[in-house]
């Protein structure tokens, strides 16, 4: 497991070289815009409980197949399992934000899931789809433009100072991408 900094020093070794120029302009940066980046795992990690009920509700909602007999979110054990896999990968991603990296996420969930849906007949596609809902709305909690229509009853901005969080929004975006490509 690395973070972007021992990623930094793994690489210079590699090459027998010092960590210098643009592998330290880019260090400085991760430090620089550091608060960023806690300010956006703090965002996910305290909504993480309606992040995820809502991506598998809404999953549901989409293909309600999965919750009638025969549906991988039947009887109510596969339907925990099912929310708490979602739980597991969120809480990956917001583990890869935090480090700056995605070995995390990698190496301890990733790694071998999809040949374990497909043991156990966990449907691949409809994980995405709720992988993609997660995805938008932990963007949407990052940059503070979620709205009352879609949090509804649960809604709730947090204290947050106003900047640019492109960058990391989109690198947080970056990782739910990984769990969707591992999966196809
Ligand atoms: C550390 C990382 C880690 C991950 C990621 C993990 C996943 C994981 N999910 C599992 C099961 C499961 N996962 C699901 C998930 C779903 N079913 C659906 O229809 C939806 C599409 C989806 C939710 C989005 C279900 C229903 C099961 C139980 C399947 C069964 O027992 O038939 C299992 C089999 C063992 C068990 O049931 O507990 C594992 C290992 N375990 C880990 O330790």
């Amino acid at each position: 497991m690395l973070d972007a900094f021992s990623r930094a020093v793994v690489s210079a070794d590699s090459k027998t070289s010092c960590i210098g120029g643009e592998q330290l302009a880019s260090l400085r940066n991760f430090v620089a815009e550091g608060n960023k980046r806690l300010d956006a795992v703090n965002a996910i990690a305290s909504n993480a409980s309606c992040i995820v009920s809502d991506a598998i509700a809404g999953m549901i909602c989409e293909n309600q197949g999965l919750i009638q007999a025969g549906g991988n979110c039947y009887p109510n054990r596969r339907m925990a399992a099912c929310l708490r896999d979602g739980e597991i990968i969120l809480r990956y991603v917001s583990y890869a934000i935090l480090s700056g990296d995605a070995s995390v996420l990698e190496d301890r969930c990733l790694n071998g899931l999809k040949e374990t849906y497909t043991a156990l007949g966990v449907p691949l596609q409809s994980t995405a789809r709720a992988v993609a809902i997660m995805k938008a709305s932990s963007v949407a909690h990052i940059n503070n433009t979620n709205t009352e229509a879609n949090g509804g009853k649960r809604f709730r901005k947090m204290e947050m100072k106003d900047g640019d969080c492109s960058a990391i929004s989109s690198e947080a975006a970056s990782y739910f991408d990984r769990v969707a490509s591992a999966l196809s």
